[in-house]
């Protein structure tokens, strides 16, 4: 009871600080019919996992994983796509200076997931700013030493929840100093711009690499909401888009809006950004999406769940909008729970046709061992492996506009654009013997459990795929 006040509470805040009441009345555009798209221009679905929370504390900032590992997620769950962790304090350890050997070891893991057919997305990530923001380092990562400025501010190390800490004086200063609120450290923005650039030019001409998410989480410090994502978020974004630019033109660029808020279904206030490559835009809205009551601590079943179904209504529609302005497509770049806790499969299942319905990709947080993960503390798989698990369209030769999923079978609607072949992957548990296309010309991979399709190249085409 006290904690569902709680929840009453906070949402009311919340909507009332996000401006939510009048733009949760305003249309809501039906579909988002925008993708990222491969090199051949085919509309992507991405679907796999952040790679991993294991690397935020590592000296060398290398996830725990190896080949093994992802031969074993690709023969369990068909995934395709990485949101791969990397971070600023090892891009650049002292200022101006870039770590190549750190970007040899990333561009060696990038190669693993090459040869297994990935796309991955490289994730500036941080949490609570950089572990400099205590003086044993036993909270925060990402940014360096040389970037955290806390002047001295208290930074209180006993929370219940990690999130706690984004509260804290010391932590506060060190994002007001690194977005120049204070106008005292105008030089750390363009610093980040330019570690982005070393690492894009590092990785421009990698064909696994699809592209770059900038910044994870991104926290205003003391200016929040529209006036943050607006104004030092939107800047940030400009600075770094240009940089990147100005060596790479074919990445795509995955761009956050504020974390708090905008996680649990509140609108973000995130502007279109021009991009200034030549050719179409390719830059995409990364959103992610943690249920308030569940980051409370409830579980997805009873009142808790039709409380959680009434917040995914909220971010479906205001992921839509803010895609809308951006005119992007969107990435889902985080979610997850504890598969132990009751009804967190049917969450998985929720977000997951959530996610197939907008079109969006999607990376479950985390791939780390464990109870949130696919495999646990002792390696063996979780519920999470079944629930993550289904066939889907890896790779649409047009511009996907209805997946549907029959017993056992799925339909692709898509508007043909002549990029080249479609391809499905199908699970073994479903399709035991591979699958059979309704139109078109299919080839079976039964190695890669991957059936490409060669359909006519142009037109609208409904695609039915059922078990061989
Ligand atoms: C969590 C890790 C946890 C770690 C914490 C702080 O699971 O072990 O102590 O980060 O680094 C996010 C963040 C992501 C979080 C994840 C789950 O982007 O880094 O990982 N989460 O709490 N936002 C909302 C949830």
């Amino acid at each position: 009871m006290k904690r569902a006040r709680l929840i009453m509470a906070i949402a009311a805040l919340a909507v009332v600080a996000g401006g939510g009441v009048a733009s949760a009345t305003r249309d809501v555009p039906d579909a988002n019919r925008r993708y990222v798209t491969d090199d051949l221009g085919r509309a992507l679905y991405l679907h796999g996992f952040n790679t991993a929370s294991s690397a935020k504390g590592a000296p060398d900032a290398l996830p725990k994983l190896t080949e093994p590992d992802i031969d074993r997620e690709y023969r369990d769950m068909g995934t395709n796509f990485v949101r791969f962790l990397i971070q600023w304090r090892a891009v650049e350890p002292s200022p101006g200076t870039y770590d190549t050997k750190y970007l040899d070891k990333v561009a060696e893991r990038v190669r693993w997931y090459a040869k297994r057919g990935y796309h991955v997305m490289l994730d500036m990530h941080q949490d609570l700013w950089g572990n400099g923001i205590t003086p044993a380092g036993v909270a925060g990562n990402g940014a360096p030493g040389w970037a955290t400025h806390t002047d001295g501010l208290p930074v209180a190390t006993e929370h219940f929840t990690w999130e706690m800490y984004y509260l804290e004086p010391g932590v506060i200063r060190a994002f007001d100093h690194f977005w120049n609120t204070t106008g005292e450290h105008p030089e750390l923005m363009d610093r980040y711009a330019k570690a982005w650039k070393a690492v894009a030019q590092r990785f421009k001409d990698d064909p696994a690499v699809l592209g770059y998410d900038l910044m994870n989480e991104p926290w205003g410090g003391s200016v929040q909401g529209a006036t943050f994502e607006t104004g030092p978020l939107a800047t940030l974004y400009r600075k770094t888009i240009a940089e990147i630019r100005s060596v790479d033109e074919d990445n795509w660029i995955f761009l956050e809006p504020q974390a708090v808020g905008v996680n649990w279904g509140l609108p973000s206030a995130l502007p279109y950004f021009d991009d200034p490559r030549g050719g179409p835009d390719k830059i995409a809205f990364a959103p992610h999406v943690y249920p308030l009551p569940l980051d409370l601590g409830d579980d997805y079943t009873d009142g808790s769940k039709e409380w959680t179904d009434r917040t995914l209504g909220w971010w479906r529609d205001n992921t839509l909008r803010t895609a809308e302005r951006m005119r992007a497509p969107i990435l889902l770049g985080e979610f997850g729970l504890d598969m132990t806790r009751p009804g967190a499969a049917d969450l998985v299942g929720k977000l997951v046709d959530l996610s197939d319905q907008l079109g969006m990709g999607r990376a479950y947080w985390s791939r780390d061992e464990g109870s949130w993960g696919p495999y646990d503390d002792k390696g063996e798989p979780t519920a999470l492996v079944p629930a993550y698990t289904r066939a889907y369209p890896r790779a649409v030769g047009g511009v996907p506009q209805a997946l549907k999923y029959g017993d056992k079978s799925l339909t692709l609607t898509f508007d043909a654009n002549e990029t080249g072949p479609t391809e499905f992957y199908l699970p073994a548990r479903d399709f035991p013997n591979g699958g059979k296309a309704s139109t078109g010309q299919a080839s079976w991979d039964p190695g890669t459990r991957v059936l490409t399709v060669k359909t006519r190249t142009y037109g609208r085409i409904d695609l039915t795929i059922t078990p061989a």
